[in-house]
């Protein structure tokens, strides 16, 4: 019920939030949209919400077994050579909208200021396991690559193809920006596994599991989903129309 709730809320939010962000930056518009009036309440609940944590746990909470899902190793030739040599050329492009495209190996990620989180990973299929995670935030990635104001998605690209086609996700800049949303290489002190998404993968905590896209190779700011796969934000969007906006 509270999902329910609150997704809907988000829904009118964003939707107002697309038409009308010039608007939203004049001081005059601002006041009369975060007014006193109930229905704007509601709405700038929503938006504070979006920046709430997750919930996190303490170590002894983590599952002992943390089963994978979905792609389980890649398996195209390409990251099978990847994997002989432990990912020391693998290199995550970023890209689109941004002053400074870079190329980072999976060194370059570990030297960034880390953040480290034991949260709940809830599968859409109905399971869930606590685990622990570890990588630079992704907002300290766009931000040295300058990611220009233009840009109102982040698309993620990754190694394992489905029918010939990569899987892909997106997230908006809210949960870009997000202080739980970060490029793991490490899961529970250890570097990702293949199964879990090596040599790096998104956590998105405030979102469900098929948004935290694993064997992540390229990473986009754009300023539209239309044309990217079928126009939908992700690869599960595109094939059987799970929610583009997955909140939990
Ligand atoms: N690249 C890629 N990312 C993916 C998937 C996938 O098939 N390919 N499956 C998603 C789904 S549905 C879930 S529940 C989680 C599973 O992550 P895990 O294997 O680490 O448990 O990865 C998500 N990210
Ligand atoms: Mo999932």
């Amino acid at each position: 019920m509270t999902v329910i709730t609150r997704r809907t809320l988000l829904g009118g939010a964003g939707l107002l939030l697309s038409g009308c962000d010039k608007l939203a930056e004049q001081p005059g518009f601002r006041k009369i949209l975060f007014s006193g009036e109930k229905i704007n309440q509601g709405l700038q609940r929503a938006l504070a919400d979006r920046g709430a944590l997750a919930p996190e746990f303490r170590t002894d909470q983590m599952s002992p077994n943390f089963r994978t899902n979905g792609t389980r190793n890649p398996g195209t030739p390409d990251y099978d050579a990847h994997v002989a040599t432990r990912f020391a050329d693998w290199r995550v492009l970023v890209g689109g909208l941004v002053d400074r495209p870079l190329s980072l190996s999976v060194r370059d990620f570990g030297a960034m200021p880390q953040r480290a989180q034991i949260t709940r990973h809830d599968c859409v299929e109905g399971w869930s396991a606590i685990g622990k995670w570890q990588g630079p935030m992704l907002g300290t990635v766009l931000k040295a690559a300058g990611v220009r104001s233009s840009a109102r998605y982040i698309v993620f690209t990754c190694a394992d193809l489905y029918n010939d086609a990569p899987y892909y996700e997106s997230i908006d800049m809210v949960d870009a920006f997000h202080p739980q949303t970060i490029l793991a290489w490490a899961m529970n002190d250890q570097r990702l596994s293949v199964g879990h998404g090596a040599p790096v993968r998104l956590r998105v905590e405030r979102q469900l599991g098929y948004k935290h896209a694993k064997y992540v190779a390229k990473i986009d700011a754009v300023a539209s989903l239309d044309g990217i796969g079928r126009g939908r934000g992700g690869y599960w969007e595109d094939a059987v129309g799970y929610d583009w906006y997955a909140g939990i």
